[in-house]
């Protein structure tokens, strides 16, 4: 089998259970955070790393994610927020549609912006169905994307996007509650997702504690993210999230 990013995120999930992705957002890390974190998460068994944000606010993110890349012992993949972020120092894309809205820019709009780019750079893409999820507050994600949330009370709504993004022939489910979400996607709804789908689920948004990760895993998550657990100076947690997911 040919040696790709994706084929690793698969052999983590064989080997591991599940694999555990942290996300740094390039905009909110300092030069001199940044030298810390990734030191730290090199050193407790994070299987990826996610980089990408909703915004950015100035115009560092190439040369973040270049600093990123280059102290990084983990693959480095690219979770866009937008074309604007492209650049050529990722690993790896999740080439995204955002499947649960009705905005067509983002179903398929910037895709088409980035398509020849992302063949210019020659990134590896792994074709990804996101599916937004109400985390109980007002998502960065939701509000830049211009897209309603799929309510938890709607499981049908949720399974069948998750089936829909199987059948368009995405290698990955996004099961998106919003950077920073008030509540992280219940339990039950991965457990329902994966009794329907057979590609692997991605879950993140609001996920707080290794405990709340190890939970997901149990209902059929193959991939965790955190992001906002692990900014600021609370690195330390990052071990016992890997121990958590790996534990399965
Ligand atoms: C957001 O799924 C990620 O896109 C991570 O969310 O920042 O809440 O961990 P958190």
């Amino acid at each position: 089998m040919k040696e790709t990013i994706f084929n690793y995120l698969l052999s983590v999930k064989e080997e591991k259970g599940a694999g555990y992705i942290v996300l740094i957002d390039p905009d909110k890390n300092s030069e001199k955070k940044l030298e810390e974190k990734i030191s730290k998460i090199n050193q407790s068994g994070v299987d990826a790393i996610f980089v990408g944000g909703s915004l950015i606010l100035d115009n560092n993110c190439e040369k973040r994610v270049a600093m990123i890349k280059s102290l990084s012992e983990l693959p480095v993949i690219f979770f866009p927020g937008g074309i604007s972020q492209l650049n050529k120092h990722y690993d790896a894309m999740l080439f995204i549609s955002i499947l649960s809205g009705r905005n067509p820019h983002y179903l398929i709009g910037e895709q088409v912006v980035a398509a020849p780019i992302v063949k210019d750079l020659g990134i590896e893409v792994i074709p990804t169905g996101y599916l937004i999820v109400d985390g109980g507050s007002n998502s960065s994600v939701q509000f830049m994307s211009g897209s309603n949330p799929i309510p938890i009370e709607k499981p049908d709504i949720l399974i069948a996007h998750a089936l829909a993004a199987q059948y368009l022939g995405k290698k990955l489910v996004y099961l998106e509650s919003g950077s920073g979400a008030k509540n992280p996607i219940p339990n039950q709804l991965v457990e329902a997702v994966n009794n329907y789908i057979d590609i692997p689920i991605i879950v993140g948004g609001g996920v707080r504690t290794p405990e709340s990760a190890y939970e997901k895993v149990q209902s059929g998550a193959s991939f965790i993210v955190t992001g906002t657990v692990i900014e600021d100076d609370n690195t330390n947690i990052i071990k016992e999230f890997a121990d958590a997911i790996h534990r399965s």
